[in-house]
């Protein structure tokens, strides 16, 4: 993921003094200096600090904006919960994928630090029978929602990494076929609940 590293902080560059004037150009060194203590006290008095902090904010997003790893996911998730069961059975992971975007994208892997082992399985019934088969990408047509719901769609949770229980938050990364990969957070819920 997009690791934030601070911009390296460097004065304005004035024009280079000659060499000619290198020493005579104390003097120039100093004033300038001088005049930039005014502009900012100008700047302070009429901005404000906090005023001032921000734009510093500002122009540190705009130089950073195109070093993100990845694209920003036009993926939007919500409805997303994880139904706990005791004994060390698998949990199950549920949530509605939206593409908000103009093309369509596939979710290509889940992982958590929470959980060694995440899937995406699809139930199928057979009659009486119902039975699981992992599928390796869930399509997201543009423009479309998608449900990982019970009965269709489950993200399978296995070998937990810490003790879970309801209540619990868990992370869950997405990654997507543009190279996007989104965290999230998901409430671990009592076997209970069913939507
Ligand atoms: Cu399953």
């Amino acid at each position: 993921m997009h690791r934030f590293r601070p911009p390296a902080l460097s004065a304005p560059s004035f024009p280079p003094v000659p060499a000619s004037r290198a020493h005579a150009g104390a003097g120039r060194r100093a004033a300038l200096p001088a005049a930039r203590r005014r502009l900012l006290a100008a700047l302070l008095f009429s901005v404000g600090s906090i005023g001032l902090a921000h734009a510093a904010e500002t122009a540190r997003s705009a130089v950073h904006a195109p070093e993100r790893a990845a694209p920003q996911s036009p993926v939007r998730v919500s409805h997303a919960w994880i139904r706990w069961l005791p004994s060390q059975l698998p949990a199950a992971g549920y949530m509605v994928l939206e593409n908000t975007g103009e093309r369509p994208l596939d979710l290509i892997g889940v992982a958590s630090p929470d959980y060694a082992d995440v899937m995406l399985h699809r139930t199928l019934r057979n009659g009486a029978t119902t039975t699981m088969e992992m599928t390796p990408t869930l399509a997201l047509p543009p423009h479309e929602k998608v449900a990982i719901a019970p009965g269709g769609y489950h993200l399978m949770l296995e070998k937990p990494t810490r003790a879970l229980a309801p209540g619990a938050t868990v992370q869950l990364e997405l990654r997507f076929s543009d190279g996007a990969a989104m965290r999230t957070a998901v409430p671990v819920s009592a076997p209970t609940r069913t939507q």
